[in-house]
């Protein structure tokens, strides 16, 4: 196994027990509690002085900023009021990127009605919103015509469309995937034919038959258009996160699903044929692992460990609280159980490195709190 036998995580270290993967919790009790916090959240460097940032979906629908600092001893408000959305509903996908390239990080967050996009002021703080009307999307960014400014792939309960960008953060539409009877729960984009050039791979909830779930892969020509479908992998049940990463670290990304208490990676291949008798052949599964012990309500893709392979990092309901779960990539397409945590927020979980000592910590969200640092002792 590739991992340190001492795997730093959060602001203390799980010590290494013997085996590579036994860590036990070390130190544990310390870290930041932000008083806000529902569903989700995210870390960035908003205000451009090189510690992260922390961005969380409030209650009632806001999203609230808060600013870290170079002690890294405090968070602090960014503005006395939070961000105010179109659709005063619960918040589910927030992420931060700069929408209109000049360098100031944006907010795109989406809720039960729309997808927001607020521009940033450089400072923390976020300025007029404008929206595109969509129910229970998920979101993905990417540049699919090469202009340099990202565009949008939105996942619906009933349809799948990539906004392009203007390039002053207007999204406006571009192609509207909807085969008649489908059901899109999840997309991403990802160059999988590696022709420099960004497709969208859609995974389809199918209740008709058995809870079953197929995928699409529709191909970008690089003009923001994608041509018509190829049948990918199919999964029984129902996926609940759908990622790309590099998880053997052949520069290919590879296709991380977790669906019914399981963690699934699927390598990307190098070379083609992508496409034979109309299936997409270009992903080969590389293992199956048991995760989160019923639904995660998240996962993230990060490379926790240090070790230079992504890890699976998920939260699930636990009964009080959430428990919190890592699966160390072993940098094959294969996963390795990792410690489990349990902490009283946790609805949404990511990791970081928030006190800039090269080691990544853990952000958790849920139950009208954001935590940062480490878990509290078991
Ligand atoms: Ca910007
Ligand atoms: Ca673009
Ligand atoms: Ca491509
Ligand atoms: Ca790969």
């Amino acid at each position: 196994m590739a991992h340190s036998m001492h795997t730093c995580l959060l602001f203390g270290c799980f010590i290494a027990a013997g085996t590579a993967h036994g860590q036990t919790l070390d130190h544990c009790g310390s870290g930041f509690e932000i008083p806000v916090g529902v569903t989700t959240g995210h870390a960035a460097d908003v205000d451009g002085d090189g510690v992260l940032d922390v961005v969380v979906a409030s209650a009632a629908g806001t999203v609230s900023v808060w600013l870290g600092s170079l002690t890294v001893s405090s968070y602090s408000a960014a503005q006395s009021d939070d961000v105010v959305l179109d659709g005063s509903t619960t918040i589910h996908d927030i992420h931060v990127e700069d929408m209109n390239g000049d360098g100031h990080a944006d907010l795109i967050a989406a809720n039960r009605t729309f997808i927001n996009v607020a521009l940033g002021g450089g400072d923390g703080t976020f300025g007029a919103v404008t929206s595109i009307e969509c129910e229970v999307c998920t979101i993905d960014l990417g540049d699919v015509d090469g202009d340099s400014a990202l565009d949008l792939l939105s996942v619906s309960n009933e349809e799948a469309v990539v906004f392009l960008n203007d390039g002053t953060g207007l999204l406006t539409t571009s192609r509207v995937f909807r085969p008649s009877g489908s059901l899109f729960y999840n997309g991403a984009f990802v160059d999988a034919n590696l022709d420099g050039r960004l497709d969208v791979h859609l995974q389809e909830y199918e209740t008709f038959f058995f809870y079953n779930s197929s995928s699409y892969m529709h191909l970008g020509d690089g003009t923001g258009r994608f041509s018509g479908d190829s049948s990918g992998p199919s999964f029984d049940g129902f996926v609940s996160h759908w990622m790309y990463n590099d998880m053997n670290d052949d520069g290919v990304e590879d296709l991380v699903l977790v669906h019914d208490g399981k963690a699934e990676v699927w390598l990307g291949a190098s070379a083609g044929p992508w496409i034979s008798h109309g299936y997409w052949v270009g992903l080969t599964e590389a293992s199956s692992t048991s995760i989160c012990s019923g639904f995660c309500t998240s996962a993230v893709v990060e490379d926790m460990s240090g070790d230079g392979y992504p890890d699976l990092l998920t939260t699930a309901w636990a009964n009080p609280g959430f428990s919190i779960q890592i699966a160390y990539g072993n940098g094959d397409g294969t996963l390795s159980p990792g410690p489990t945590m349990h902490h009283a927020h946790g609805e949404y979980a990511l990791s970081a490195d928030f006190n800039l000592d090269g080691r990544s910590d853990l952000m958790v969200v849920g139950n009208g709190a954001t935590h940062i640092g480490t878990p509290p002792c078991p």
